[in-house]
Order: structure tokens, then sequence, then C-alpha cells
């Protein structure tokens, strides 16, 4: 059976492009076809300005809000990324691996280091060598595939690239992995920019659809998006982005084709109303199921800690297979 993994980051609440460029995809395929693990990547969290309070509470809503979409722990593996030390043990290994300049290729460390120093912050060495975590993550579960959105794809390619130069080097230990983005709304883009994506740390709240906002503020996201001064319904990412979005989100919402849709709306107000209403119909099941898993913390906490030793043990033969291949002493 293939193995799958991913990962969310703990960096602000979960968004509608984390649900449908992601979370959707190991809820309904990949936890029923692969022996699959989800992490919530807590130690990726600290490589911005952050509070430690808030981080902490985040990844529990994560983890929670991962169980409440439907992963189902007979199922896969959903965990703590801090709690199975083999990632940060293996992340050394691979900065030995990677050059300092394609960590400094990577557009995320671009994008957030250039965020940091508009702020008037210092960016963290682990910005810039995040990319290396990640491959420790992905590869030290031999995985097969990572389903990932559009803008970890990237990184997924170096993780991917780092494993063929380790085994090149120090004898096969790695699998080579590969990223399989979703088909609709891989880049789910922001309500209010159109060209930028909805990420979940960014400032504009009025464009970011959260998973736990209420319905009504959800409608009134949808219904307020920013389209353009066309008045027919055509698909066009580059040309007309605020429309093929909300296409996108439509069509993901209910497992149609956005170019399809298209051709059956002849107004935005329309296409926006129905896609409003999938968006809050799609994720009333989740917010319902959160609510219950809120008020029992005892098995939120039960999940992760038997998830985390499962992952240990499942870790562990990579990482110590790499630290023989490499060249270090094994402890006696
Ligand atoms: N807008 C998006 N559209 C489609 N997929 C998306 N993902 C994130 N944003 C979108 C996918 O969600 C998964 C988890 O993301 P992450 O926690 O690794 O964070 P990220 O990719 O860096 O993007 P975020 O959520 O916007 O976080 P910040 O603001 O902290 O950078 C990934 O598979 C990602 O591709």
């Amino acid at each position: 059976m293939k193995r799958v993994f991913s990962g969310i980051k703990p960096t602000g609440h979960l968004t509608l492009g984390n649900y449908l460029g992601a979370v959707q995809q190991w809820v309904e395929v990949d936890q029923h076809q692969a022996d699959a693990l989800f992490c919530v990547v807590d130690l990726h969290a600290l490589t911005v300005d952050h509070d430690p309070a808030r981080v902490r509470r985040l990844s529990r809503q994560a983890a929670t809000l991962l169980l409440a979409a439907g992963l189902d722990p007979k199922l896969c593996t959903v965990f703590v990324q801090s709690h199975v030390d083999e990632h940060a043990r293996l992340s050394y290994l691979m900065e030995c691996v990677a050059t300092d300049g394609e960590m400094r290729r990577m557009i995320q460390y671009k994008e957030k280091a250039a965020r940091e120093r508009e702020r008037g912050g210092s960016v963290r060495l682990s910005l810039l060598t995040y990319p290396a975590l990640m491959a420790a993550d992905i590869l030290a579960y031999g995985t097969d595939e990572v389903p990932v959105g559009e803008d970890q794809t990237q990184h997924v390619e170096l993780a991917r690239d780092l494993a063929v130069r380790f085994n090149q080097r120090y004898g096969h230990t790695f699998t080579v992995p590969k990223a399989t983005p979703p088909k609709v709304a891989a880049r789910v883009m922001n309500l209010q920019d159109p060209t930028s994506k909805m990420g979940k740390s960014d400032d504009s709240g009025p464009g970011i659809v959260y998973l736990l906002d209420e319905p009504e503020v959800m409608r009134k996201k949808v219904l307020r998006a920013v389209t353009d001064s066309h008045t027919d319904v055509v698909y066009d990412r580059e040309a007309r982005p605020g429309v093929a979005n909300l296409l996108d989100i439509l069509a993901a919402c209910g497992g149609g084709d956005p170019e399809a849709l298209s051709g059956t709306y002849t107004s935005y107000g329309a296409l926006k109303k129905d896609a409003a209403e999938a968006v809050v119909e799609l994720l009333r099941p989740l917010q319902e199921r959160h609510k219950a898993l809120c008020a029992d913390p005892g098995y939120v906490d039960e999940v992760l800690r038997a998830a985390a030793e499962q992952a240990r043990g499942m870790a562990r033969p990579y990482v110590d297979a790499a630290y023989r291949a490499i060249g270090l002493l094994p402890a006696v």
C-alpha cells in the first residue's frame, strides 16, 4: 500500500484554502486508499514571529479540526510534529545534503522573508531552512505521495531532490516522493484580492474564509468577493481571476468542473449566491463535529498520544538508517 504524508502549519486559523487545497482530499481519498499520516507541523510555526500560547492553542485547534473534517484515527495517523523527535533529528541531515542556494530559491522563503522585513522584524534562520525540515517530515516515513496545495509543490520537489541526492551519495535509504495537488482548487485565492493566495496568516480578514467562521460571516465574505467589470461568466484564471476563483470554489465544494459550471451562469450575483451556500453547507458538518470534539478534550488527547507513538515507530527505522548511511557512529 502506498504511503501518504501531509501536514498543516498552526500559523493561523485554518482557511477554506487549506480545506479545498488539501484536507478535503486527505479525508475523501487518501485515508481510504493509502497508509496515510497527517501532521500538525508545529515546529514550522516557529519560523516566523510567534506567540507561544497562540501556537499551542492553534496546534490543538488544527488537530481537532482535522478530526472534525473526517480524518478517522482508525484509518490514518493524525499527530503533532513536535511529539515525534525523528523530524528534528532527520532535519539536520537534510541540511547537510541541501545547499544554501537551493533554500534561498524557495518562493515561500522569499515572500515570507520580505514580509518579515517589511514589518521591521528580522528573518529567522529557521525560515530559510524550513524546506529541510519539511523534507525530513516527508522522508522520515518512506512517503510515496504528498497531497498539498500548489504553494507547497516547490518544497516537495526539493524533498525529491534531496532524497535522490542522499540515495546517490550514501546508498539507497529514502523513497522518492511526489506532490499530488488536487485537480480543482489547488490554489484558492483571496476573495478581496484574487491575484493573491488565500493565506491563513494574512491580515486581510474579509478576503479569507475561516473554517470556523459563523455561516453568516462566510456568506457575506463570498457575496462581497471582488470580481471585475464584465458581466458574462467565463472561466479564465489569468484574465478573470475573481470569477475563476468563485467557480473553482463552487466546483471544489460539489465535485464539479469549473469550466463546465461557468456555462450554467449568466450573472455574477447568482454565482456568488450559489458559491456562498455551497461553502456554508460544505462546512456545516465540520463545524458541528468540531463543537462536539471540543466538549471531549480527552478524546483528542488520546488520539494524539496514540498516533505519536505509532508515528515514532514508523519513522525511527528510516531515520536510524539515514544516520548510519551518512557516517554517524551508532550509539551502543
Ligand atoms: N489558498 C490555498 N489554496 C489551496 N491550498 C492551500 N493550502 C494553503 N493555502 C492554500 C494548502 O494547505 C495545506 C496546509 O498549508 P500549510 O499549513 O502548510 O500552510 P501554507 O501552505 O504555508 O499556507 P497558509 O495556510 O496560507 O499558511 P501561511 O499563511 O502561514 O503561509 C498545504 O497543502 C497547502 O498547500
